[in-house]
């Protein structure tokens, strides 16, 4: 890769060639512009400090990657494949000019027989700045409204977080981005797409498949492997360009979301072979075998439509999150990152992920990870927060965008809805271009999100459901706030009026599909980016790690002080900051999904559907709203999350003089439950307690109430379901809050190791236990421990000598976890 001096413009390839050999850094494909000078310590981390500015340079200039291969032989067909140029690149093939790109998400395929030679072969890739390029696209075509980063982005089809986010840096990549390979050989399957119809009960299901063959080849076979390998289903046939067969499974092996069952995939082959009957090109699509369908029907009781999947004949409660891309340089998240952070939504009971629409349509190994754990996937079309220009010119780039997107990712049994945008009815609201009362036509991007993406969607994959955006409000003259019908994005909490957490019941939806609450990364991950001497709280770097805001300027920290103070007395250290403001995520994530999901009731009266929480991960170091850091790290609010997630779940509020408890049953089976609930002093006193036993029918949530004395001091509550057995399927606390008023400070807490399992015990009530340790997974944290009942934790993996423990009011302490032989040792 070169940096193509300034002031050399025009210069053609040959120009290029020439020059000289240190102007060329060593690069990677797929690679960007900013990875390679890293790479080659030309710059430094971005990431680090505020080094964000010092890199800024990079994004004005222009970069050429040099690639060099061998050809031997020459095949009767040979091409190029660009699977992904960011974004505005010219391509030369040995000095002679091949294409120009304009869109990221476009892969490029060019016919190169007569252009390729046996030998060596050169290709030249220059990337122009892409901010640049964008501006005069909007000279043209005018500055549109927008939240977030440059309005130039707007015109470009490029991942538009690249350009600054409010949880991101601005660094504007260039480079290619996907892999670029030579396709040669003599016949070619172009595309395998099958579309099932699945009968549930009969557990049969049929496969109409389409393949487009090119080339040689005059037979083409079909082969329906199950999961285990075996041929279930084939058929071979005379090859046609357009050649289509229908497949029948019996005892088909059904696919399931996490939590309702298993996923068992199938694999599809196709092979074009020749009369000798050499295979000539092979393909395959792995899928799963499923009915799925997005339900809108009335609610019991209440106006409007629910907002629901179904999938196998059965409702689902969608709990999950929003995916945004795992790293600002994409060629940096690698398969087994992307295995492991949708791992992790499993872990934390997700079984629904939306990829966003300010990222990028992802990685094979993000739908491959999300189909083999059961996690549905909402993916939005790629555009975010701003008035998108609808001229002829850019419409027919993003058809060939969505085409591309559709064809690669339609056969994922994952994939659950298309949506057509993020936020850009919200925002075409706020200028007044929609909304009630206004001409539909006063909002241009209308003609992309409710008649260009939903034909291509249509066309290529009729049978999945398509949602013009995200917020949306069927019905032209409403708002996309309505919470009777549609999704909603519920950001009273945080943005807009800043409501409490405790507040979460007031915003539920039919469906919420973005809802957040920010809190620091971990300590380390906070330091290691952190000079020394900015490692406390209020520091410009520590603020500089933080994006929210608005044109105004950041305001996360002034969001993040209101609930601090609202709920905490905060210490003054960066750990009691990292502390303190996960604690509140924690809470607030806790309350969020329980409100929401309670609100899930019966078949016929889906109320609430789903809970998205924005969001699930992060692409830098930063104090954002994300679960888990970017250094994998899960937050307290992942835990909450996969309590209030479990597919039993139970929550429990204390109000004046009784508990409300709510018991959520995500499975398929109805549950018989004894309900015990214990209120404590905070010195340990046990002040009261009762136990019911309580059905709760099978997808379905039930709400009752406990009555209780009236406390006149703070207690807490604690409600667990049980089994038959005595055995705790459940649990969950409510203190008196806010807890600033009183102190817990006083709690025996302690913490021994049995093998592999930790066990926490204390003489008072503890809230939000969090233990830290080198490389510690555990299997529950940020616990809450009433007196006489200890918790055992299991550890995933080996327990480490020495954890560190931070409690509410207790502040965090080293401990030693040296066990001999079961001898454990506290403390
Ligand atoms: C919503 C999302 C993102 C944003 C988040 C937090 O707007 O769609 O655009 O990052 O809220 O502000």
């Amino acid at each position: 890769m070169a940096e193509l001096p300034v002031g050399a413009d025009g210069l053609d390839a040959a120009g290029l060639t020439a020059l000289p050999d240190d102007a060329w850094l060593p690069a990677v494909v797929p690679g960007t512009a900013h990875g390679a000078l890293l790479a080659a310590g030309r710059i430094p981390d971005p990431f680090y400090g505020r080094n964000e500015l010092d890199v800024c340079w990079v994004a004005e200039r222009r970069w050429v990657w040099r690639l060099g291969f061998e050809v031997g032989e020459l095949a009767a067909r040979e091409a190029l494949v660009f699977e992904g140029l960011d974004t505005y690149c010219t391509v030369w093939l040995n000095g002679e000019w091949l294409l120009k790109s304009d869109n990221m998400f476009v892969p490029q395929r060019v016919d190169v027989r007569s252009r390729l030679k046996p030998g060596r072969n050169e290709l030249l890739l220059c990337f122009e700045p892409a901010l640049a390029e964008a501006r005069k696209v909007e000279a043209v075509h005018g500055k549109r409204a927008l939240w977030n980063g440059d309005s130039a982005r707007l015109h470009a089809r490029k991942a538009q977080y690249h350009f600054g986010w409010d949880w991101g840096p601005e660094l504007v990549t260039c480079g290619p981005w996907r892999p670029v390979r030579r396709d040669s050989g003599s016949a070619r399957i172009a595309d395998l797409h099958c579309r099932s119809e699945v009968d549930v009960a009969g557990r049969t299901a049929t496969l109409q498949v389409a393949a487009k063959l090119e080339g040689a080849g005059t037979r083409c076979s079909f082969e329906l492997l199950d999961p285990e390998g075996r041929c279930v289903a084939s058929r071979a046939v005379p090859a046609d360009a357009d050649t289509r067969v229908t497949l029948s499974v019996t005892e088909a092996q059904l696919w399931w979301p996490l939590g309702l069952g298993a996923q068992p995939l199938y694999t599809l082959v196709a092979q074009l072979q020749d009369d000798s009957g050499q295979v000539l090109a092979q393909d395959s699509r792995r899928i799963g075998l499923r009915q799925l369908r997005l339900v809108q029907e009335p609610v019991e009781g209440e106006a409007g439509l629910s907002f629901h999947f179904e999938v196998n004949g059965h409702d689902l409660f969608a709990g999950g999150a929003n995916w945004i891309p795992d790293d600002n340089l994409l060629e940096r998240i690698t398969p087994a990152r992307y295995r492991e952070r949708v791992a992790q939504a499993a872990a934390a009971n997700m079984n629904m992920l939306r990829i966003w629409g300010g990222g990028i349509y992802e990685h094979e190994a993000f739908y491959e990870a999300c189909d083999e754990r059961g996690i549905l996937v909402w993916q939005d079309f790629m555009f975010a927060c701003g008035l998108y220009p609808a001229n002829a010119e850019f419409q027919a780039s993003v058809r060939a965008e969505a085409e591309a997107a559709v064809r690669r990712l339609r056969h994922h049994a994952c994939m659950a809805l298309w949506c057509g945008n993020n936020e850009d009815y919200m925002i075409a609201e706020s200028q007044g271009l929609a909304g009630p009362g206004i001409p539909a036509e006063r909002f241009e991007a209308r003609a992309i999100y409710e008649k260009l993406l939903p034909e291509v969607c249509a066309a290529l994959d009729p049978d999945r459901a398509y949602w013009p955006g995200s917020p949306f409000t069927p019905g032209g003259d409403v708002k996309s706030s309505d919470v009777t019908v549609g999704d909603r994005h519920s950001w009273e909490v945080w943005h807009q009026q800043m409501l409490p957490y405790q507040n979460y019941a007031e915003v539920q939806a039919r469906f919420v599909s973005e809802f957040g609450m920010q809190s620091f990364p971990s300590l380390a991950l906070f330091e290691s980016v952190l000079p020394e001497d900015e490692r406390f709280p209020e520091s410009r770097t520590v603020q500089w790690h933080n994006k929210a805001g608005s044109a105004a300027g950041p305001d996360g920290h002034r969001r993040l002080a209101v609930y601090l103070a609202d709920n905490l007395r905060v210490g003054t250290t960066l750990a009691d900051h990292v502390y303190a403001t996960q604690f509140v995520q924690a809470e607030a994530m806790r309350v969020a999904y329980q409100d929401f999901r309670r609100r899930w009731q019966k078949p016929g009266a889906r109320a609430v559907s789903g809970a998205l929480v924005w969001q699930l991960n992060d692409c830098w170091p930063v104090t954002s709203w994300a679960l888990i850091d970017s250094s994998g790290t899960v937050k307290p609010a992942w835990h909450a999350v996969r309590r209030a997630l479990a597919p039993l779940a139970v929550a429990v509020r204390l109000e004046a003089g009784r508990a409300r408890l709510a018991i959520m049953n995500g499975g398929l089976e109805g549950r018989t439950l004894a309900l015990q609930l214990r209120v404590f002093a905070m010195d340990g006193r046990e002040l009261a307690s009762a136990r019911a036993a309580q059905d709760v029918p099978a997808v379905s949530c039930v709400e009752t109430t406990q009555p209780l004395p009236t406390f006149d001091e703070p207690v807490v509550a604690e409600l667990c379901a049980l089994d038959d057995h005595g055995f705790e399927l459940a649990r969950d606390c409510a203190w008196t809050e806010p807890f600033k008023f009183y102190s817990l400070g006083a709690a025996r807490i302690d913490v021994k190791a049995e093998g592999q399992v930790l066990l926490l015990s204390s003489d008072r009530p503890v809230k939000g236990l969090w233990l830290v340790g080198n490389g510690l997974s555990l299997a529950d944290n940020f616990v809450d421990i009433v007196p006489g009942a200890p918790r055992r934790i299991a550890s995933k993996i080996a327990l480490p000598e020495r954890i560190f423990a931070t409690a509410l009011d207790h502040p965090g302490r080293q401990i030693a976890l040296v066990d001999k032989g079961g001898v454990p040792q506290g403390e």
